[in-house]
């Protein structure tokens, strides 16, 4: 019985071995990838239930990510083969320098011909389950796949369940104006948005002010979103740690913490990381507090390793670095 839903595009994402510009790569590590697919295994790791809807080509590479998310213990039963669309790509480098060069192969993928059929054949799923997970990606990839997302959060809204929007906002796909315009309603149909806080700022329309020195305030980001409509908001802040603010009753309320320090190896998946912890945590009757260190600690796991899913916690490694972050190093037996 899901506990949580999410449906995405689950890609193969190709990574540079050698770290460097990606023009001079000539060997990758073939992985599995794709935002809410990672969250999927991250709550699988924790010991949750997990659902995970979407479609990949009939390809080996289909194939791969089908035993990658069912050995992990992700319920695939709603991830559909298409015979007509192959599985989508992703190939990028590992830079130490500068923003990292991404190449996709996924328009037209068999992802971005999902709809809502998808949605309603897995209406079961919805039924049992407590959160619908969504993200920013899916709404960019086709106009069929941003149908499928506003079926779900119909569906999980009739039937009660939380639902937790990731912005996401992937400058590759879209426009920041249409990531904004699409991203700003669909975050006032959402219980919890999650963000960076550039994502959050583009989708609020905040600019950055001189008390900010310059940037954009985190807790004013959190708060300008709230005014949309999810109750809480969660703005994710790298090696500033996380914040939360959320609304009780009229006032709102909100927390922050630090991050863990960690030397980053490879930066992507750390959101995603974050999320399925922050989420575990929460449904788990986690404190607001509690719940961000989870996602801080997750998130600096995977960074630490390359690929988005390697360093992805289970329940006993996160226990146990949450554990050493309190009182000195610990030892996972
Ligand atoms: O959050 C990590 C994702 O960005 C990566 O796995 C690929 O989903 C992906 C995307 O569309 O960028």
């Amino acid at each position: 019985m899901a506990q949580v839903v999410t449906l995405g595009e689950c890609l193969i994402s190709l990574i540079a071995r050698d770290r460097g510009p990606l023009v001079e790569s000539d060997t990758f590590l073939r992985t599995v990838a794709g935002a809410e697919a990672n969250v999927a295994v991250g709550l699988a790791r924790l010991g949750h239930a997990v659902t995970y809807m979407g479609r990949v080509g009939d390809d080996a590479f289909g194939l791969a990510i089908r035993r990658k998310l069912r050995g992990e213990g992700v319920d695939v039963a709603w991830l559909t083969t298409d015979p007509g669309a192959p599985t989508g790509v992703m190939i990028r480098e590992l830079r130490d320098l500068g923003p990292m060069e991404v190449i996709y192969h996924r328009a037209g993928s068999a992802a971005s011909r999902m709809g809502p059929g998808d949605v309603t054949a897995a209406g079961a799923a919805f039924a049992t389950a407590a959160w619908l997970h969504v993200t920013g990606i899916t709404p960019a990839i086709s106009a069929s796949a941003a149908a499928a997302v506003e079926t779900a959060v119909d569906l999980a809204r009739h039937h009660g369940a939380t639902v937790s929007l990731d912005l996401n906002i992937r400058r590759r796909l879209w426009s920041e104006a249409d990531a904004a315009r699409a991203l700003s309603a669909l975050a006032a149909r959402c219980d919890v948005v999650l963000g960076g806080l550039d994502e959050v700022a583009v989708v609020t329309g905040l600019a950055p002010t001189l008390e900010a020195g310059g940037a954009v305030d985190p807790v004013a980001a959190a708060d300008a979103m709230l005014v949309l409509g999810p109750a809480r908001v969660v703005v994710k802040l790298g090696a500033r740690g996380a914040l939360e603010r959320r609304r009780s009753g009229v006032a709102i309320e909100g927390c922050a913490v630090p991050a863990v320090p960690v030397t980053v190896v490879d930066p992507v998946g750390a959101g995603d990381a974050f999320s399925a912890a922050w989420i575990a945590s929460v449904l788990e009757g986690g404190a607001p507090e509690a719940a961000l260190r989870a996602g801080n600690a997750c998130g600096a796991a995977v960074v630490t390793t390359v690929g988005d899913l390697t360093g992805m916690p289970t329940r006993r490694e996160l226990d146990a670095i949450m554990r050493a972050g309190d009182g000195g190093p610990d030892t996972i037996r």
